[in-house]
């Protein structure tokens, strides 16, 4: 009898779910795991997020209970989409300057970390560009300079095989500060300095303050400036542009609301349809060291960018992290509950390229703060510090977030050409549609297949194209995509 009940309420309740499916845009979570396991306070979390693997890097900083061997820059992945976690790596050991917090990207297996490395030189201690790098997706490390000159590591970026460096330097002389750029084409292996003389962007010198995106458009960097009109100790949200791969940069623009409010802690994402997000704490709707989240869009790469609108809590937010896939935008902050005493991990997001946001929420109802943010195929990451460690949890977006593809689409590779490797979008407008994807030569050979009778989903997909060293010679390739309904080829190039 209590299940013939149970069948008659529920049955009505499911079916209006389903019809109002356009606005369940939700996030179902799985459960939160333990990242990092000693007595250092675990701080300043990154998550990121390519598939299947998630990258999490942090820094362990001073603790009382911490020996000096238990400080330094850390390291764990997951290559089952998040479910297991490996043993932390301890990637640098020691005290590093306090802002050599490293920043993580990621392109194919190749993952860079750029950190302010400590030089001692026979008079004094000064700080050069570090980079941690890894050619195997994080199994194992290697440490280099890429700059043992006096210079402040700001932010890295990376698109394929191209990354890209932002630091900043002095000349004496007369004394002027200044902001250069150091451009790789192999992943990080090698780094040429390809712009000086930039203008100067701040005095927080801290790796992974100021942000750098490279998208399929081109360069991004925001930072604080300081109120070119009011007074000299209000920052506002600055941004500069690059669209010749950073050898020229346009006229810096300011994205923040020019006033007597502090902006600032900028973060930038974007998708590849040159669509941008800038989120940052804002101090116009009150809070001292705590403020608001603020966010501005760019439909068109950073041409122009929309009214600057809040997205969390007025006066008690900090510590941004943002992340950008299709269309979906998600913003994490710290908020501050309990006068610097009780803190929660927060997010809001958007479905529509950031016109428009759902309502933030708690990401977790215990007590947790710096959140960092993640998203892969659908997927959510998050990561957050609870004393003294790490935590992570990922979800799921309900498949209504992401409304189908109008039809099908093979997109151009990039880059193009290449010499390494390269990626290729596309769009499946069906359910359970069998997908193949298949690398032909110019004799029309079949060299490798992507794809191959694969089941997929309806969405906007991404695949890599690595080309071992060694492996085929330069030239032109074929990419056709393959489905019951629809089949189109493209022409690509491998330059060696
Ligand atoms: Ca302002
Ligand atoms: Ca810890």
């Amino acid at each position: 009898m209590f299940h013939f009940l149970a069948f008659i309420f529920l049955t009505p309740f499911l079916s209006f779910l389903a019809t109002s499916q356009t606005n369940s845009c939700r996030i179902l979570w799985d459960e939160v795991k333990q990242i990092s396991f000693d007595s250092c306070y675990s701080i300043v979390p990154q998550v990121v997020a390519i598939g299947d693997t998630v990258h999490i890097l942090w820094l362990n900083s001073y603790f009382v209970q911490c020996t000096d061997a238990e400080l330094g820059i850390f390291y764990s992945r997951s290559i089952d989409g998040g479910n297991t976690f490996s043993t932390p790596q301890q990637l640098i050991t020691g005290l590093i300057s306090s802002g050599g917090q490293g920043q993580l990207t990621v392109s194919g297996k190749y993952l860079n970390v750029l950190y302010s490395a400590r030089i001692d030189t026979l008079y004094t201690i000064i700080y050069g560009i570090g980079l941690l790098r890894s050619t195997d997706a994080g199994e194992t490390w290697e440490r280099k300079y890429v700059s043992t000159e006096h210079w402040a590591a700001y932010s890295i970026a990376a698109l394929d095989s191209f990354v890209y460096i932002m630091f900043g330097y002095s000349m004496s002389n007369p004394y002027r500060l200044y902001n250069g750029v150091l451009m790789s084409k192999d992943y990080g292996a090698t780094f040429d300095t390809i712009a000086l003389g930039l203008p100067f962007t701040d005095f927080d010198g801290r790796a992974g303050v100021k942000r750098l995106l490279a998208t399929k458009q081109g360069l991004h960097y925001v930072y604080t400036l300081n109120n070119p009109v009011r007074n000299v100790s209000i920052s506002e949200i600055g941004y500069l542009r690059s669209t010749d791969l950073g050898y020229t940069w346009l006229q810096p623009e300011t994205l923040s609301t020019i006033d007597y409010n502090h902006s600032q802690q900028p973060r930038i994402d974007g998708n590849s349809n040159g669509n941008l997000c800038v989120a940052w704490q804002d101090h116009k709707y009150g809070g001292e060291f705590y403020g608001t989240i603020f966010i501005t869009s760019s439909n068109n790469d950073g041409i122009s960018w929309s009214e600057e609108q809040a997205i969390s809590q007025y006066g008690t937010a900090s510590a941004t992290d943002i992340a950008f896939e299709n269309n979906i935008v998600a913003v994490t902050w710290t908020n501050e509950q309990i006068l610097d005493t009780i803190f929660q991990s927060r997010m809001n997001f958007s479905t529509d390229g950031g016109l428009t946001w759902n309502g933030y929420m708690d990401i977790v109802s215990d007590t947790s703060s710096y959140p960092s943010i993640s998203l892969s195929q659908g997927k959510v990451h998050v990561k957050w510090y609870k004393f003294p460690d790490i935590f992570y949890m990922k979800g799921n977006f309900s498949p209504s977030c992401y409304p189908p593809p109008e039809k099908y689409a093979l997109l151009q590779n990039y880059p193009n050409p290449f010499n390494n490797g390269t990626t290729i979008e596309y769009d499946v407008p069906n359910s359970n549609t069998t997908m193949s994807l298949i690398i032909y030569n110019i004799l029309g050979q079949e060299i490798t297949r992507l794809l191959d009778n694969t089941i997929q989903e309806y969405g906007h997909y991404q695949v890599r194209w690595d080309v071992p060293q060694g492996g085929i010679s330069s030239g032109v390739y074929f990419y056709r995509l393959i489905t019951p309904t629809f089949t189109e080829t493209r022409k690509l190039i491998l330059m060696r």
